[in-house]
This record gives C-alpha cells, sequence and structure tokens, in this order.
C-alpha cells in the first residue's frame, strides 16, 4: 500500500457491478459434535475498481473472506494457515470463546505459522465476523482485507420463518482509497482512516437483483473508522430483528439506522409494494459526495413470499442491575504524549492486565468519553446489555445483546454483562481479553484494555 493524501485518484462505477456473495466454506472435516474449516492467509491480487488489479491480504486469497455459518452448540475449530508475508491474530468478533482462542494481540500466528482457534459456539446466535488483530497493524491488516462473516444460526431462529435462502444475505460496508493503478491507499490516520470509495463485498457500489419479497439482510459496519447513517431512497423502512448480540425481543421500525464500525444489523427489508422496475438506492445520509450511496436494490421479478416477521422473535433475559458486583469506570480519552488514545490516562500495555473479573459474576462498566468524537467501544468475551446513555435508557434497537457501544462525544455509556464459563491465567497475557475503540486507528494507536476473568 502507498502513501500520498486526498482521495483516490480512480472513480470506481455506482450500481454497475453486481453484489458479490462470499462462498460458504465447507468443513474439511467433521464430528458429531465439531467441525473443522481451514482458511489460508495470502496475499493476492483481485479485480475490485473495472480495469485495474489491487493487491489484498485475504483470507483464502479473497476478501471478504469465506462465508463460515454454523449452529450454537455445535464446536468449531478454524485452522488458519498463515502464508502471507506478515504475522497475523485472527479474533471472532462477537464470539464467546475460551481464554487463549481470542486472537489476542500478540498471539502472533508468524509467516508459515499454523494456528487452530477453536469455538464453542455456547452462545445466543448472532452475525459475527472474523478479522485480523495483530498488535499495532489491525488497521493495516483489515484494511487490506483480512475480514469474514461468521453467521450463526440455531433451530429456534430458523422455525421463525423469517426470509432465508436466496432471501437472506449478509453484507459488509467498507470505505477505501485507491491510486490510479487500483492498488490500495492506507495513511494510517491517527484521528481513523476514511476512504472515499464505498465497498460492499468487496466490490464498489453494486447492485442486488431482488425480487417483490422480504429479504433478511445483515448488516455489519467493516470499515476502519466510517460511521454510517442508513436509508432507503424510496423511504422504505427497516425492520430491525437483531443487533450486535443476536435477535430482538421484537421487531423494532427505523427510517434511519446509524452503524458504527463493527457494529452489526440485522434487518428486514420488504419489497412487496415495490414494482418491477423500481430501483431503491441504499443511501448513507452521514456521507458526503461519493459516500453518501452504497449499492441499489433492483426490482426484477415478481414472486409470492411465504415468510414472516413474527411479532416475539426471542425474549432477553434481562439483567439486574442489583445483582452487580462492582462497577468499573472507563475513561476514553486522549493525552499528549506519543500514544494520543488513551483509557484511564493509560496506552494499552500487552504486559499489564487492567481488570480481573470473577467467574459467573456481573458487573457494571461504565464507559465514559472524554474527547470531542465518538468512540465505538468493543469489549471481548461476553454479550452486554446497555443500561443507560447518558443516563437515559437506550432505545429499543439497542436493548439487546450488544458488543459494541457507541460512546458519544463527552458522554457515558454504562453496560451490564455476566463474566460466564471461561477463565485465563493472570500470569498469561494470551488469556487476556480485549476491550477497546473499534475505529481501529484508535485501537493500534493504543486506546486498548484487556481483562483476564478468574475464578
Ligand atoms: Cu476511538
Amino acid at each position: 500500500m502507498g502513501g500520498g493524501g486526498g482521495g483516490s485518484a480512480i472513480s470506481a462505477p455506482v450500481f454497475e457491478l453486481p453484489l458479490n456473495i462470499p462462498p460458504v466454506l465447507q468443513p474439511i472435516s467433521s464430528t458429531a459434535t465439531q467441525d473443522i474449516f481451514e482458511l489460508t492467509q495470502r496475499n493476492a491480487t483481485v479485480g475490485i475498481i473495472p480495469g485495474t488489479q489491487t493487491a489484498i491480504l485475504g483470507y483464502n486469497g479473497m476478501t471478504p473472506g469465506p462465508t463460515i455459518r454454523v449452529d450454537s452448540d455445535r464446536e468449531t475449530v478454524v485452522r488458519h494457515i498463515n502464508n502471507s508475508n506478515v504475522r497475523t491474530t485472527t479474533h471472532l468478533h462477537g464470539g464467546h470463546m475460551r481464554a487463549g482462542d481470542d486472537g489476542h494481540p500478540v498471539d502472533y500466528v508468524n509467516p508459515g505459522a499454523t494456528r487452530a482457534y477453536t469455538y464453542s459456539n455456547k452462545q445466543l446466535p448472532a452475525t459475527l465476523w472474523y478479522h485480523d488483530h495483530t498488535m499495532d497493524l489491525t488497521g493495516d491488516q483489515v484494511y487490506a482485507g483480512l475480514a469474514g462473516f461468521y453467521l450463526m444460526s440455531d433451530d429456534y431462529e430458523r422455525a421463525l420463518g423469517l426470509p432465508s435462502g436466496d432471501q437472506e444475505v449478509a453484507i459488509v460496508i467498507q470505505d477505501r482509497t485507491f491510486a490510479a493503478d487500483g492498488s490500495l491507499i492506507y495513511n494510517d490516520n491517527i484521528m481513523g482512516e476514511l476512504g472515499d470509495t464505498i465497498l460492499v463485498n468487496g466490490a464498489p457500489y453494486p447492485y442486488f437483483e431482488v425480487s417483490t419479497r422480504k429479504y433478511r439482510v445483515r448488516i455489519l459496519n467493516g470499515s476502519n473508522a466510517r460511521t454510517y447513517n442508513l436509508a432507503l431512497s424510496n423511504g422504505t423502512t427497516f425492520t430491525q430483528i437483531g443487533s450486535d448480540g443476536g435477535l430482538l425481543p421484537a421487531p423494532v421500525s427505523r427510517t434511519t439506522m446509524s452503524i458504527a464500525p463493527a457494529e452489526r444489523l440485522d434487518v428486514i427489508i420488504d419489497f412487496s409494494n415495490a414494482s418491477v422496475g423500481d430501483q431503491i438506492v441504499f443511501l448513507n445520509t452521514a456521507g458526503s459526495g461519493s459516500t453518501t450511496q452504497i449499492m441499489r436494490f433492483d426490482v426484477t421479478r415478481v414472486e409470492d413470499d411465504g415468510s414472516v416477521v413474527p411479532q416475539v422473535l426471542r425474549p432477553v433475559e434481562r439483567l439486574d442491575p442489583a445483582a452487580a458486583v462492582q462497577t468499573r469506570r472507563w475513561v476514553f480519552g486522549m493525552s499528549g504524549g506519543s500514544y494520543p488514545w488513551v483509557i484511564n490516562g493509560r496506552p494499552y500495555d500487552p504486559e499489564r492486565i487492567d481488570a480481573m473479573p470473577r467467574l459467573g459474576t456481573t458487573e457494571i462498566w461504565e464507559l465514559t468519553n472524554r474527547t470531542g468524537m465518538m468512540h465505538p467501544v468493543h469489549i471481548h468475551d461476553i454479550m452486554w446489555q446497555i443500561l443507560d446513555i447518558n443516563g437515559r435508557p437506550p432505545a429499543p434497537q439497542d436493548a439487546g445483546w450488544k458488543d459494541t457501544f457507541q460512546v458519544p462525544p463527552m458522554g457515558t455509556v454504562r453496560v451490564i454483562g455476566r463474566f460466564d464459563d471461561y477463565v485465563g491465567d493472570p500470569n498469561d497475557v494470551t488469556t487476556a481479553y480485549m476491550m477497546h475503540c473499534h475505529i481501529l486507528e484508535h485501537e493500534d494507536h493504543a486506546m486498548m484494555s484487556q481483562f483476564v476473568v478468574v475464578e
């Protein structure tokens, strides 16, 4: 990736390329309780902007990587072969996995090495994603292509009758900047790297042909730093059925939806009132110029729709603040030193354990932002519930299980969670779980902490 400032030196075509659906990865072997998958991290050259070639770093040489589909409570092993020229670690975002399989930033997988991560999937089904989490280089390596979907389901969810099969798609939105020859430009902007070309599943501004039925669209903001405000050009509302940690208790109707880096929105878009020939643009109303449009839905055929959106999705067990054994305070700020982004006044240190919550206990974490920009804070290991945002209870769409929280400028978000199932070893930092800003350049510039769950 080269240097250079400013925007792309080449324009991407708009609504000329079809939506790419990444292939579903097949297990290389399975037992009664476990599926083993294999991915090869490698440098590759792919076509993104027509007429040019782009060097990427991808799982199986593609970006996004193959989609892994699993059922909860069935164990997964993902064996990563690092055939790239850089060291990596891989984190399953939203995964509740054994300490030590979290993809700790310094638990390196060196070029030529192989590492198997085991995921119990002992959690509620959700839209997860796997991505690079290497110390100081997460922004570089995710930008270069290291990200893919990990979609979890179960019999309960399948029995709801939601749109499925060809009517269920997962889309990752990412912004990138391109040089004239098609290569990616990455500047590691310490404020957060913003691209000027919107990619969906690795292709610029694609179109997606739909019929006159409901579609389930799992939306991931896989951008390094950009927050989007999503809307449809004809004013059609989204019916949100899920967030980071899986299904909401009940559907929520929304006309616009904010999505910060790493957040997921699981929505139903109903095209049954549309006409063949309609073209509905998926907009980013927070953007300007080339970042105001994301993709387009083209209604091309009439079809009957047997799917439903039940008014009861999956009940969410409310965690009781009275059960919390303690409240931890985390202040996200800036410092004047060589590490501008800090938590509780300190830059990340992989040798320092910042908290040791006890297994089986419930805690409230108070996330305070002392800067003028929003930080999307992500906590590994468990799912959380938002108690309040600046003292007010969350909107229904934010009241389910979440792992990434938009902490507003100069604001505070309080979340509650219970540390179940897995303990680490305070003498082995690779068994720590991370908490960090998911603006990847803030994370790489030390806005990160780590905790070890103890007995
Ligand atoms: Cu941040």
